[in-house]
């Protein structure tokens, strides 16, 4: 891939607002134990020179209040990294410092607040908290932070940045060069050179460095001695075309949250369940979801009583990994109850989902059932088929703050779509063949774009300079697929002559779409007839029918490219 920058050439150096709520990192001890400390710029990174280039950048405008009044602070810059970047960084610190055990609601409005009000003032943002209630923390702005855009990293340690043997130095560093450096708009959670997705996290050591697992969901990037490794497929990016928003105030005061032991009477749990202020319940359960059905079914019962009354059950697993499903008898009871199936959430995802989704206006039981079993935003590992959504139609937006090689593809993709073949030349030109290998969010490569565009000459263009047919985007599919199941007939045309073929998982799907066309409905007008058999004609021209592929004149299948680094290409001053 062609390198975005020179050798040796800095880059503007980007902007991270760090936010600071307490926890361990910014304590010191006192009569009591351990208390957070105020003024954690001067005293614990100011001194450090990873964290102070001694440059001492002019003061930094942030954003204190929702009136949106400005107070200018001091920044620091850190020493340039080897991604030739500096990050300079200015620090927010919460009125009252917390021991995260403290934090509620309120806490979380705060802190989103602080980010919405600074959102165009900086590139990223950090968020110091303890270990505590951090993957509570994590879960929950997850849910408020609607359309994210830019990097908020979570992170904490184990030990005070003031003690000589921390993990405080490597997490925060770390976290500041992640949200300075890569455009991964996610709320995450760094810790022990690993950075999270925070919604997927649970604290699982009181006193080792690695003190947070995700089990049902691999890390978003891995730091070592020489790089950051950013896997960008797994990186979740806002795809509808709406600006950041924030939605405060979770309903805590409403759930609560039940583990399910050998004995458990049904009394307990329905003594829980008609509290008056509840609505819902975070159920842990055995295994794959399973609970006791307590004699003669009665525990059951008590649930679907509850479920009954308009309280909104969520089912999810004891176990730290895997899914709850309705794999034994006593989990499909509670299905049939009307318990939600939790999929693979943890306690503390299901427990903030369920506060957030009641906080929502226009509430209603099914309304909360029905999204707590639906991904929100990667939260949980949905049963079933991927949803395929062409990207074109979302308009990105072209961002100053993204990389040029995604600015490239995206003025592509553009050009593409508009049927503007110039224009297309214009952006391949100077060398940017590689831009042909390079996926958007959904690994749709611009020869995707173009097989869903009614512009053969372009698809036929980029054929021509050496698009390959066979990369698959993250759904799996091919170009050849798309235009099919688009019904452009002479895109499929043009990518079978160039040695398109379906590809072995695509085939079920293409038969399943050819027997869909197969019969008309009743009182069909003659127009949709003859839609229906021109595309019955298209997936039968494909091979959908057979299935046997084709003989790929172009070479075998190709791995589908992965995306570059994805350095953060914030524009300067
Ligand atoms: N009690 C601390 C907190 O959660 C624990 C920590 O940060 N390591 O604030």
């Amino acid at each position: 891939m062609a390198a975005s920058l020179g050798v040796m050439e800095e880059a503007p150096e980007s902007r991270v607002l760090i936010i600071i709520t307490g926890g361990t990192i910014c304590m010191k001890p006192s009569a009591d134990g351990l208390v957070p400390a105020t003024g954690f710029l001067k005293t614990g990174l100011a001194p450090q020179p990873s964290f102070n280039d001694g440059s001492y950048p002019e003061p930094l405008e942030i954003a204190v209040d929702d009136a949106g009044t400005r107070k200018a602070v001091q920044s620091l810059r850190t020493p340039i990294s080897t991604y030739h970047r500096r990050v300079r960084y200015s620090v927010y610190e919460f009125p009252t410092l917390l021991d995260s055990s403290s934090i509620d609601a309120t806490g979380w409005d705060l802190i989103a607040r602080s980010i919405q009000r600074n959102y165009q003032l900086f590139d990223g943002f950090v968020i110091l908290h303890g270990t505590d209630s951090l993957a509570y923390t994590c879960s929950a702005l997850s849910f408020m932070l609607n359309n994210l855009g830019k990097p908020v990293i979570l992170t904490g340690s184990q030990a005070p940045m003031l003690s000589l043997q921390t993990d405080a130095t490597d997490n925060l560093l770390n976290s500041l060069i992640i949200a300075g450096h890569f455009m991964i708009p996610e709320v995450c959670l760094f810790f022990n050179f690993a950075l999270y997705r925070g919604n997927r996290t649970t604290k699982t050591s009181s006193d080792s460095f690695a003190a947070f697992a995700s089990p049902n969901h691999p890390p978003l990037a891995t730091v070592s001695a020489t790089r950051t490794h950013v896997n960008w497929d797994l990186i979740v990016k806002p795809t509808a075309p709406l600006p950041f928003h924030i939605s405060t105030s979770l309903s805590t005061a409403h759930v609560a949250c039940l583990r399910v032991f050998p004995g458990i009477l049904p009394e307990m749990l329905d003594a829980v369940l008609r509290l008056p202020s509840l609505q819902g319940l975070i159920l842990e359960t055995f295994g794959a979801g399973n609970t006791p059905g307590g004699p003669d079914g009665t525990l059951t019962r008590v649930l679907a009583a509850a479920v009954q009354r308009g309280i909104v059950i969520v089912n999810v697993t004891q176990c730290l990994s895997g899914s709850v499903s309705a794999l034994y008898a006593s989990g499909t009871a509670l299905g049939r109850a009307g318990i939600v199936f939790g999929q693979d959430l943890t306690t503390e995802a299901a427990l903030t989902k369920l506060s957030y989704l009641l906080a929502q206006e226009d509430a209603t039981p099914e309304s909360v059932a029905r999204e707590m079993a639906r991904d929100l935003c990667g939260e949980l590992t949905e049963r079933g088929e991927v949803a395929f959504a062409h990207p074109g139609r979302e308009k990105r937006r072209v961002s100053g703050a993204l990389t040029p090689e995604v600015e490239s593809l995206t003025a592509l993709g553009y050009r593409i779509q508009e049927g503007d073949l110039d224009g297309v030349k214009g952006v391949m030109r100077e060398e940017r063949g590689w831009l042909l290998g390079e996926g958007d969010y959904a690994g749709n490569t611009p020869m995707h774009i173009a097989s869903l565009s009614p512009h053969p000459q372009i698809l036929s263009y980029l054929l021509a300079s050496g698009g390959s047919v066979h990369l698959r985007n993250r759904a799996g599919f091919t170009p050849l697929f798309l235009a099919a199941q688009a019904g452009l007939q002479e895109n499929v045309a043009l990518l079978r002559e160039a040695g398109a073929h379906l590809h072995g998982s695509e085939i079920g799907k293409a038969k399943a779409c050819l027997k869909e066309l197969g019969k008309g409905p009743e009182g069909e007008k003659e127009w949709e007839r003859e839609e229906r058999e021109r595309r019955r004609g298209v997936w039968e021209v494909v091979g959908a029918e057979g299935a046997e592929g084709y003989l790929d004149r172009r070479g075998g299948n190709e791995q589908f490219t992965k995306h570059g680094d994805g350095c953060l290409g914030v524009s300067g001053e």
